[in-house]
């Protein structure tokens, strides 16, 4: 029997494997099931003590993901024809549930080291293999390395004076803890109001005493069209076609946009097209709206004057309505992430939901009994979540202890500024390929498109390579620069960098502020992926 494949231990001393994947989530449960198929020896090290990645970990209340299913999961067959969902938008429970139910088919676990940290992790040139060392003091050997730690391995806790002295329960959504949190008869307190401080404050705002929701930028939230699903909803005949579309629609989605510019539509037609996206729900109204929409100030103030008379609609309060929907835009419509809500703005026209605003009077301490704004204001509090979001994108590289074939350690080469080839591998780090990471269409991608369209690539150069006794493949620094180069003039003739979002890596104090993700859109991005393939892997040095 071939030694490569005779099953080995995950957690084995001395794993000398051909392909080691960090992170169990959709990229590396795909990566592992179809690299395995064609017989090559591969792991997976995840942190944490089961499946799913970003779901294992992102259990907070209230968390479901943004995306509609069937667009949301594999588009592999074994899995889509013996599954349904119950919801449009499921929440992470049932996607855990999903997990599990791709481990029954993929028997993926197996091959996985659960609690196993990467922490540090280089290329011997000589030996032509990556050398990873995991926090259980193992140093495990393999020919390819990759990354597939998803854009919110590393969370943001802004740097409040004494945030460790707060005698209540606190909690950053990411780290959410396995047991339910207790919220009845609580008060409770939210920092941040991204997509995940609208989910948690949409839940406890049902169930706790009272609320206080610190809000610093008005999330520009979108309705999403929850509904529950039947398996005759489901129409696995039609399944073919809908993953096809995602490959050609805007953001890995089946979405298109309007053909046209804002003001080619006479304001009468602009409504009832506005009107159409608004009731579609999901991220119509975000993606599929005009086509200038992101590049045109004119014509995105069009966009948000619509948003802003739909919310204002729904808020009873006076004084919420202007903090929640003010008449000027915070920032151009979309440039930030909008949430999809159900009854966010329902919920907060109770009258024990307090929103205060820190944009202009920002938190300035925690105390052991609560939170103080600059105005001197104590608010007391029993249960504080912090829903502040992510190093996002290239946070979690930094924490892997990453350092090139000259010794140089990634994090301080990407201390000015992130430079990757396409999005999918680093000049100086040979063959280490990662997905849903900087410069590539991540923030704009349904994740599982943009990871299938990856990975699909990844192993196909993985097998050119092995096919032709390539020793290893690295990016040139000058297509790296290149690439860089075509990130920020992409970014630049938008208006996603007139706000300070994780987009741009600006949520960060002290984080360069840059474009972080591939703009040109998912099909120009495979595009691009596949022409280098075709092109001798132009970019590329093979050794
Ligand atoms: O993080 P965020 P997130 N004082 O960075 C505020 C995906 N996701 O975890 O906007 C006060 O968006 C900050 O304020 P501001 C999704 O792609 C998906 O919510 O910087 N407030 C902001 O309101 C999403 O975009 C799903 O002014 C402070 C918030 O904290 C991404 O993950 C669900 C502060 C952080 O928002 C990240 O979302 C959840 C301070 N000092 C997440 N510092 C689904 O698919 C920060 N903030 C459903």
């Amino acid at each position: 029997e071939n030694v490569s494949k005779k099953h080995i231990d995950p957690y084995s001393t001395n794993l000398d494997l051909d392909i080691l994947i960090v992170g169990a989530g959709f990229s590396g449960i795909y990566f592992l099931y179809q690299l395995r198929k064609k017989g090559y020896n591969v792991k997976i090290f995840d942190l944490a003590n089961g499946l799913g990645g970003t779901w294992k970990v992102n259990h907070y209340p209230g968390a479901r993901v943004d995306s509609s299913v069937p667009i949301y999961e594999f588009s592999i067959p074994e899995i889509w024809k013996g599954w349904n969902w119950s919801q449009r938008y499921p929440d992470w429970k049932e996607l855990q549930a999903y997990f599990e139910y791709c481990d029954s088919i993929m028997d993926i676990k197996k091959d996985v080291a659960f609690n196993t940290k990467v922490i540090e992790a280089y290329f011997d040139k000589i030996e032509g293999k990556w050398l990873i060392k995991t926090d259980d003091g193992r140093i495990t050997k393999a020919k390819y390395f990759l990354p597939c730690i998803g854009f919110a391995a590393k969370e943001y806790v802004p740097d409040f004076p004494g945030l460790e002295t707060f005698k209540g329960e606190i909690h950053h959504s990411s780290n959410w803890p396995e047991s339910e949190v207790d919220v009845n008869g609580k008060k409770c307190a939210v920092i941040g109001t991204g997509s995940t401080g609208v989910q948690i404050i949409q839940e406890w705002a049902k169930i706790s005493k009272s609320l206080i929701v610190f809000q610093r930028t008005p999330n520009l939230c979108i309705p999403m069209g929850q509904k529950r699903l039947t398996p005759n909803d489901q129409k696995k005949e039609k399944y073919p076609e809908i993953f096809h579309s995602r490959l050609v629609g805007v953001g890995g989605m089946t979405f298109q946009h309007i053909p046209k510019n804002t003001f080619e539509d006479s304001e009468e037609e602009r409504e009832k097209n506005f009107e159409k996206l608004w009731a579609a729900g999901d991220f119509s109204f975000w993606v599929g709206g005009y086509k200038d929409c992101f590049t045109n100030l004119n014509a995105n103030k069009k966009a948000y004057d619509f948003w802003a008379k739909k919310i204002r609609a729904l808020i009873t309060d006076e004084k919420k309505k202007d903090i929640l929907a003010p008449l000027e835009p915070p920032h151009p419509f979309g440039v930030k992430r909008p949430s999809l809500f159900v009854d966010y703005y329902e919920q907060l026209n109770k009258s024990n939901i307090e929103i205060v605003s820190v944009k202009n009077n920002p938190i300035i301490e925690v105390k052991p009994e609560g939170i103080v704004t600059a105005d001197g204001k104590l608010y007391e509090i029993d249960v504080l979540a912090l829903a502040t979001g992510f190093d996002a994108i290239t946070g979690g590289f930094k924490k892997l202890g990453l350092s090139d074939i000259n010794g140089e350690k990634l994090i301080k080469q990407w201390e000015n500024g992130t430079k990757t080839y396409m999005g999918i591998s680093i000049s100086g780090y040979p063959n280490m390929f990662f997905t849903y990471g900087p410069q590539a269409p991540t923030a704009f991608s349904n994740g599982p498109t943009l990871i299938e369209i990856q990975a699909d690539w990844i192993i196909k150069v993985i097998d050119y390579c092995e096919n032709n006794g390539i020793k290893y493949i690295d990016a040139r620094e000058e297509a790296q620069t290149l690439w860089t180069k075509e990130i920020t003039a992409i970014a630049n003739a938008t208006l996603f960098p007139l706000a300070d979002s994780w987009y741009m890596g600006a949520n960060v104090p002290g984080k360069p502020k840059e474009m972080l993700n591939f703009l040109g859109g998912v099909p120009k991005y495979s595009g691009i992926l596949q022409y280098v393939l075709e092109n001798n892997f132009e970019g590329f040095n093979l050794v």
